[in-house]
């Protein structure tokens, strides 16, 4: 008997074929993204789910009395509530590795775009403004030989550390919960508090999950730490950004600019400050998003919940559900 899964998400062919192979499969079909409720009322007698980004809360769980496997398709499951999980017995996996150079590339297209104006250039030279482009107050400021700061050091920060050093020959500094000597060898990088990293760094990236601790890590005191001349970019999850104060410091133009892949509701409101502002470059969450990358992530989930309901190896096990 093939186990009976739900795919809660849009999936490319050749991956629903292999899900059809080994699984009996129902689908959402809808055009948004589902919310718990509508994955409350489709889940019925599932035993895996496949999911993106919606968030696994205690109505689901209770819809879903088979459920034994849920396949997060992305590497960060803030998504998932753990310690119900647990105490379900319910395993949870993620899509790690496949997507650290693909988010660690988009990092640099913000960094770059941020620094050198790049949006806002683009629509004066489509506008015929090719000479109020040339104004000196449009000037960017340098990404080489600058200082980048990244908070949280995981696969990814490491990705972005090694280009930034070898590619762009920044200096770079990181600050973790827990320090890593090993990366810093490896790398020629150096641990830093996280005060004395906003203080000093040109560019402060953050790329750490989110969790109950990493909420609102950036708020008005982290801001105001910063340079006035320093670039801010979010590439991790939106709600670990105060954006009320992200807004105040840059209208009050205490630092330089933002280049931001992820906001704290998406998608972010059409009348929202930051869409205003000239010096914030802005991305609908798309960090991963290259069709191979997507299509290696869609995988990589896929066989997690296969290889998962067989109790086969390998699987993505969350690291908190490990045992
Ligand atoms: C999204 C991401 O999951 O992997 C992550 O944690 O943030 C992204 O890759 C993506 O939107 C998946 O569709």
């Amino acid at each position: 008997m093939k186990p009976r899964v739900y795919i809660a998400r849009d999936l490319p062919d050749e991956v629903s074929a292999y899900l059809a192979e080994h699984c009996e499969v129902r689908s959402w079909r809808g055009d948004e993204p589902i919310t718990p409720q509508r994955l409350a009322e489709e889940i019925g007698d599932a035993e895996g789910l496949l999911v993106t980004g919606t968030a696994i809360d205690e109505g689901v769980l209770r819809a879903a009395p088979q459920l034994k496997v849920i396949s997060n398709l992305s590497v960060g499951y803030n998504n998932l509530d753990l310690a119900l999980l647990k105490a379900r017995g319910i395993t949870a996996t993620h899509t790690p590795y496949v997507l650290d150079e693909t988010v660690a590339d988009l990092a640099f297209a913000l960094i770059l775009s941020t620094a050198r104006r790049v949006a806002e250039l683009d629509r004066f030279v489509k506008a015929g403004r090719w000479q109020q482009g040339q104004d000196a107050e449009l000037f960017g400021v340098d990404v080489h030989h600058a200082r980048l700061g990244i908070i949280g050091m995981g696969r990814i920060g490491e990705t972005i550390a090694r280009r930034a050093k070898l590619g762009f020959l920044m200096d770079v500094v990181y600050y973790n919960r827990n320090p890593k000597p090993d990366v810093e060898s490896k790398l020629g990088i150096a641990y830093s508090s996280l005060d004395e990293l906003l203080r000093t760094s040109d560019y402060v990236l953050l790329m750490t999950p989110l969790t109950p601790q990493t909420r609102h890590l950036m708020g008005e005191a982290e801001f105001a730490l910063m340079k006035s001349s320093a670039i801010f970019i979010n590439v991790s999850r939106g709600e670990t950004v105060d954006e009320q104060a992200l807004v105040r410091v840059l209208n009050d133009k205490r630092i330089y600019g933002a280049g931001l892949d992820v906001y704290e509701r998406e998608p972010i409101d059409a009348a929202h400050p930051l869409l205003a502002m000239d010096n914030v470059v802005t991305l609908p969450h798309l960090g991963s998003a290259t069709a191979a990358t997507r299509r290696n992530m869609a995988y990589a989930a896929a066989r997690n919940l296969v290889h998962a309901l067989r109790g086969a190896e390998p699987v993505h096990i969350v690291p908190e559900l490990q045992s």
